[in-house]
C-alpha cells in the first residue's frame, strides 16, 4: 500500500488519456518518430490545434459512469506539446487557435465528479531545441546530428523539465497522480540508443521537488529509480508483481487498440468481454487497471471508445 495515498489501491480502475495535437494526424502519439518529421512540419498540427468538442465533464461522466475513480491526462506527451499555459515555452494550447489552458478545466471536471487527478508528464521532448538527438529521436537520421547536437545542452532542457514540473503541481491544487514516462539507459551507466534517464532527468532532485509540492501524490516508477508504484505496459502480468522479492503496488496500462493516441483507422478494439477479464484478472493479483482512451484532434471521445466504456460500466454497476 503507498501510504501517503491509500485511495489508490482502493481505486484499482482509472481512465488514462493520450490528447494533443498527435491526435489531428490521428494515427499514433509517437507519428513524429515514426515518421521522422521535422519540428517545422509537424507544426501544422499545432497550427491547425482547435479542439471545438473539448468537453472535460464528457471525459469525466464517461469515466465515473464506467466505474472508473481518477484519471490521468497527457500534459504534455514526447512531441513536447503542452496543454497547459506555461510560462517557459510558446509551443503550448494558448498559442493555437484552442487559446486557452486545456489543463485547468480538466482538473475542474475531474473534481467536480469527485474523481482524483492524475498528471501524466513526458521525460522525453522532441520539440525542445536542447534535447539531444539521439537513437529514438525524429531527427536521428538527418545528415547532420552531430552539428545539431553541438547545440544542444541538456542541462538547458533539465531546468525546462524541472520548472515544468514545478508549475503543474504549484498552480491547480492537489494532484492526486503523477505519470513520468520514460527513461530508456535500461538502467545502466553506459549509452542504450544514445539513451537517457536518471541523470538526465536528475531524478532524484525531481522526485524531491515532487514531493515537497504534493506530500500525499502518488508517482510512478519511470524516473529510473523507485516510485510509489510498477507500470507494467500493455502486458497482465502473471501474478502479484514483485520487486527484489519484495510485493510491490502495481497498475497495468492497457489501450484500447493498441495505440495510445487516437488512431482513426485502426479497428483492432478489445471487446468488453475482454477488457472485463483484464480489469478482473489485474485486481485479482492486487493490482490496478489504467484504460486508455485517445480523444480526437477536436477533443471528444470517439462512438468506439465510448462504447467501450459503457459495456465495462455495466458490468461493473452490477459486479464491482
Ligand atoms: C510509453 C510511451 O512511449 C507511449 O507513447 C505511451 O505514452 C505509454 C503509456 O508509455 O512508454
Amino acid at each position: 500500500m503507498i501510504q501517503h495515498a491509500p485511495w489508490f489501491e482502493e481505486a484499482r480502475f482509472g481512465m488514462f488519456v493520450h490528447w494533443g495535437i498527435f491526435a489531428l494526424p490521428a494515427r499514433h502519439e509517437w507519428v513524429m518518430n515514426q515518421e521522422e518529421i521535422t519540428v517545422e512540419e509537424y507544426s501544422k498540427y499545432f497550427r491547425r490545434f482547435d479542439p471545438d468538442l473539448y468537453d472535460p465533464r464528457e471525459w469525466a461522466r464517461a469515466a465515473k459512469d464506467s466505474g472508473m475513480k481518477y484519471v490521468v491526462l497527457t500534459t504534455k506527451h514526447h512531441d513536447g506539446f503542452c496543454l497547459w499555459d506555461s510560462a517557459l515555452t510558446d509551443y503550448k494550447a494558448t498559442n493555437t487557435p484552442a487559446g486557452r489552458d486545456l489543463i485547468a478545466p480538466y482538473v475542474e471536471a475531474l473534481r467536480a465528479e469527485g474523481l482524483k487527478v492524475g498528471f501524466y508528464h513526458s521525460l522525453i521532448d522532441w520539440h525542445h531545441p536542447d534535447f539531444t538527438v539521439d537513437g529514438v529521436h525524429p531527427q536521428r537520421n538527418a545528415a547532420d546530428v552531430e552539428s545539431l547536437n553541438a547545440r544542444r545542452d541538456m542541462a538547458r532542457y533539465r531546468e525546462y523539465l524541472h520548472g515544468q514540473v514545478r508549475e503543474l503541481l504549484s498552480n491547480y491544487g492537489t494532484i492526486d497522480y503523477l505519470f513520468f514516462d520514460f527513461s530508456y539507459t535500461g538502467g545502466h551507466e553506459e549509452d542504450f540508443w544514445g539513451g537517457k534517464g536518471r541523470k538526465d532527468w536528475d531524478s532524484e532532485a525531481l522526485l524531491a521537488m515532487v514531493r515537497e509540492l504534493q506530500p500525499g501524490i502518488a508517482v510512478n516508477d519511470r524516473l529510473e529509480i523507485p516510485g510509489d508504484f510498477v507500470t507494467p505496459e500493455q502486458y497482465q502480468p502473471a501474478g502479484p508483481m514483485m520487486v527484489d522479492g519484495e510485493p510491490v503496488t502495481w497498475e497495468a496500462c492497457q489501450t484500447l487498440n493498441g495505440s495510445w493516441g487516437y488512431d482513426r483507422d485502426n479497428l483492432n478494439y478489445k471487446s468488453v468481454d475482454l477488457l472485463i477479464r483484464m480489469l478482473v484478472d489485474g485486481v485479482s493479483k492486487g493490482g490496478n487497471l489504467l484504460l486508455n482512451v485517445g480523444p480526437t484532434g477536436r477533443g471528444n471521445l470517439d462512438p468506439r471508445a465510448l462504447a467501450s466504456l459503457k459495456g465495462v460500466g455495466e458490468w461493473m454497476k452490477l459486479h464491482s
